[in-house]
């Protein structure tokens, strides 16, 4: 993401100590517990091996393939994919993978309110399992003009809905990242208003497209990708798939994003991918496919006209689009 402004040198030199920062505590911790160095090493080689094998939903994966959402261009390797991320709460750069292992996944309580029959407080692990998982093939075009694309594994945004039966009130659902400055180091930075938010309309929510993601490359998501939950909403700008989803209300007001509310004369509710309607600072005609380095046209929707185009039926042709 682009944001004019100048970071002051004393944030970038704080973001960067941090991770570091940590591990030396860690180091020092067991240290003064009587432990040596190499006992140190081994406890954080098994501390990271059991973390793995641990993830409780590994069972559900790879989930079965729906054959209805495939590709025309090839898949980014997970490789690249994983070690180019846009995830502001841990750098403003796209090499945060690493970073972003401070996110702590579990337990990872899901809220759900707002304009429903019943608020409720619903694990992870509880809510994954209620719901019909399978792997797309989806296209992923950011608004800073690069593309790829990613084997996403979840399940449709209306069997989240229809669970969490909002009332007839309800105009829009709003999506809210976890806030924790501790284990977020970007979140210290104050020039953003902190947590991430996202929403789309009930309509948009409805449509097949809408896609609550839980694993990608057949696995669990890796925490760069926004685990243990986040949504992928191809059409769109990248910036509307939020990561790492803690909070999730209907609404009767349209929600302010993040980057709506930092710049809304750049960033809007709608963002759906238009390859004629510039960015006010760049173009938005092509993309740079991240994997293969090829500039190639962007298309309407990002190529998903067909299945979304008449969520905007007789709506104001300037608004959609930014
Ligand atoms: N919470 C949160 N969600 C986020 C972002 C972010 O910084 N924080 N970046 C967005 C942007 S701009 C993009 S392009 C995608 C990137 O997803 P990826 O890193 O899995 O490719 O995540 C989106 N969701
Ligand atoms: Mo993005």
């Amino acid at each position: 993401m682009v944001f004019i402004h100048r970071r002051p040198t004393w944030a970038i030199a704080e973001h960067l100590a941090t991770p570091e920062s940590a591990f030396l505590n860690r180091r020092a911790l067991l240290q003064s517990m009587g432990l040596g160095m190499a006992t140190a090493a081994m406890f954080a080689g098994t501390r990271g091996a059991r973390a793995q094998d641990a993830d409780p939903t590994a069972d559900l994966y790879p989930a079965k393939k729906n054959e209805a959402y495939t590709l025309d261009r090839s898949l980014t390797p997970e490789k690249i994919n994983a070690n180019y991320n846009n995830f502001y709460e841990y750098g403003t750069y796209k090499e945060i993978a690493a970073n972003a292992q401070e996110l702590k996944t579990r337990p990872w309580d899901l809220e759900i309110g707002g304009l429903v029959e019943k608020p409720m407080t619903i694990g992870f692990d509880d809510l994954v399992r209620k719901m019909p998982l399978e792997s797309r093939l989806y296209r992923h075009r950011c608004v800073e003009a690069w593309s790829m694309t990613i084997p996403w594994t979840g399940f449709p945004l209306k069997d989240l809905v229809a669970f969490a039966k909002p009332t007839s009130a309800a105009k829009f659902v709003r999506f809210e990242t976890f806030l924790d400055p501790a284990m977020a180091p970007g979140q210290n930075d104050f020039l953003y208003p902190w947590p991430y938010v996202e929403g789309v309309t009930m309509a948009e929510a409805a449509n097949d497209l809408a896609f609550v993601v839980t694993g990608a490359y057949d696995k669990p998501l890796l925490k760069q990708f926004g685990a243990p939950i986040r949504i992928a909403l191809p059409w769109k700008y990248g910036f509307k798939s939020i990561k790492s989803i803690r909070k999730i209300e209907f609404v009767e007001e349209q929600p302010e994003g993040l980057w709506q509310a930092i710049q809304p004369s750049e960033y809007g509710f709608w963002a759906n991918v238009n390859p004629k309607v510039p960015h006010p600072r760049w173009s938005q005609a092509m993309e740079r496919v991240l994997h293969t380095g090829d500039r190639v046209p962007t298309l309407l929707f990002n190529g998903y006209g067909e299945q979304v185009a008449g969520l905007y039926k007789g709506m104001d042709e300037s608004t959609l689009y930014m």
